[in-house]
């Protein structure tokens, strides 16, 4: 990193004091970008890094809602709108106890290159709360989604800003959340992504983000003359992403053995059984720990059971591994563990689920694939943008139909990423290529509209 990318780093950590997701998240763009800005004078000239790292816009608001019990329940909500040079700020949002400002600004700031990776015109953003849907009733989580919509309606609609599930919010409280939009607005318009297929959700938008990850990985290893056929796949997490990655290396006839969740993860010696998959996440929305009573040969791994500071998961001997849960679930210790038991490609289908160091040690092994999240993951956000489409013209496409333009995005995104490593003298590293190639277009963007 030159003395003028790593100054500006510096002062990117003074003026953020605690958001060390955000740093992080900054910290892999500017180690790529450094080529680049040598380069090309106009992205100093213009002050380009400066600015693209501070949100246009960002609100935090009061979300109260009452409990089952009668009792009021408070918590905090936010929209980062971090970058609209492309188009409406899009991203997803997150119900979790984790989140805060630093954690939406380090996932808003990854979308804005995922986004323009995309070729859709859509700008970047996040949002979400630090509520836990988990254990909570339909009733709880419904007025929930309500209380947070009666703030969020007045930043959001089809050409503004474009909300979308992600970690805690899928069908049920896009729902929810659009049902509190409508009522409020008075608008039915494609505000949110995610919705259901008979009131202007997409098909393909549920399977998207897992596809699109799987036929990232497809695209790696083709270029290596190899296949997922026969491959052995772990993958984390047991929700949307996690699931129809295993539903598509199913379909490609790899065999994927793990999956895990917030409580433990599962191997299953004879393959991940996808029907119970779902029926336990989808449905039933209960621990991983259940799966067991139903597979004889699987096995429960508890996280106090994890040695410290590593992810059980990725101790399992496999070919691949599709990280899909949660950020920094991958750190070097697991990536070393992974490699030394023969697992040759990573595929990054959560946002930054892999730690800076693990990422450095899988770059550095010659014969090894590295999908990182902005490309890998795109296939989502890029399903979301085919429904705002859709939405615009008031049309339903086929499944196959979408299905398809997301396949072609995602080989796109790959090609685009691959040449531009290629470009700038380091063939293959996508980390570079895919971080470069987002960058470029949205820094031209944001010169051609002038300082604002
Ligand atoms: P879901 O809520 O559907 O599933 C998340 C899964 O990860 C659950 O199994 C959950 O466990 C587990 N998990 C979450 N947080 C933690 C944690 N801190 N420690 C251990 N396990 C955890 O979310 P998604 O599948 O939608 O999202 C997964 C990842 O993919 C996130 O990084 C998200 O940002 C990213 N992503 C999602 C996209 C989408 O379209 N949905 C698009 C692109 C990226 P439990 O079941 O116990 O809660
Ligand atoms: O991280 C992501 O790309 C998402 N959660 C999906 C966002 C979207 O707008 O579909």
């Amino acid at each position: 990193m030159n003395s003028y990318v790593a100054g500006l780093l510096n002062n990117l950590k003074e003026q953020n004091p605690g958001e060390e997701v955000f740093i992080q998240a900054a910290t892999e763009i500017f180690n790529s970008l450094a080529p680049l800005i040598e380069r090309e004078e106009k992205y100093t000239k213009h002050r380009i890094l400066e600015r693209i790292t501070v949100p246009e816009r960002s609100l935090s608001f009061r979300v109260v809602y009452t409990n089952d019990r009668g009792e009021p329940c408070v918590h905090t909500g936010y929209r980062v709108e971090f970058n609209s040079a492309l188009g409406p700020y899009k991203g997803g949002l997150r119900f979790h106890p984790s989140v805060n400002m630093g954690v939406l600004k380090f996932l808003g700031f990854e979308q804005i290159f995922k986004n323009s990776l995309t070729g859709v015109n859509i700008g970047g953003g996040k949002g979400g709360a630090n509520f836990d849907p988990k254990g909570k009733s339909d009733g709880e989580i419904m007025r929930f989604c309500q209380a947070f919509m009666l703030e969020l309606h007045r930043l959001i609609s089809e050409n503004t800003d474009v909300p979308a599930g992600d970690i805690g919010v899928g069908g049920r409280e896009i729902g929810y959340l659009y049902g509190a939009y409508k009522k409020i607005t008075r608008r039915f318009d494609g505000a949110l992504t995610g919705k259901g297929l008979a009131w202007g959700g997409s098909l393909a938008r549920t399977q998207a983000t897992g596809y699109g990850s799987v036929y990232f990985a497809q695209e790696m290893l083709a270029k290596k003359s190899e296949a997922l056929r026969g491959k052995i796949c772990a993958i984390s997490g047991a929700g949307n992403v996690a699931i129809y990655t295993v539903e598509k290396l199913y379909q490609l006839e790899a065999k994927p053995v793990t999956i895990s969740d917030s409580t433990g993860f599962i191997y299953d010696p004879d393959g991940i059984d996808l029907a119970l998959l779902k029926k336990l996440k989808e449905e039933l929305r209960v621990s991983l720990a259940e799966y067991t009573k139903e597979r004889k040969n699987a096995k429960f791994t508890p996280v106090s059971e994890y040695p410290k500071g590593r992810n059980g998961v990725w101790s399992v001997k496999c070919d691949a591994a599709f990280p899909s849960a949660t950020q920094n679930e991958l750190s070097l210790e697991d990536a070393k563990t992974l490699y030394a038991n023969g697992c040759r490609l990573v595929c990054e289908g959560a946002n930054m689920p892999s730690t800076l160091a693990a990422i450095d040690f899988m770059l550095a092994q010659k014969d090894f694939l590295f999908g990182p999240a902005k490309a890998a993951n795109a296939g989502g956000v890029a399903t979301s943008g085919l429904e705002m489409m859709q939405n615009a013209q008031l049309e339903s496409w086929s499944f196959e139909e979408v299905d398809g333009r997301l396949h072609e995005i995602m080989r796109h995104i790959f090609r685009t990423s691959y040449e531009t490593s290629k470009e700038f003298g380091d063939e293959g590293n996508l980390v570079l290529g895919s971080n470069i190639a987002g960058f470029r277009k949205v820094a031209d963007a944001m010169i051609d509209q002038g300082y604002v």
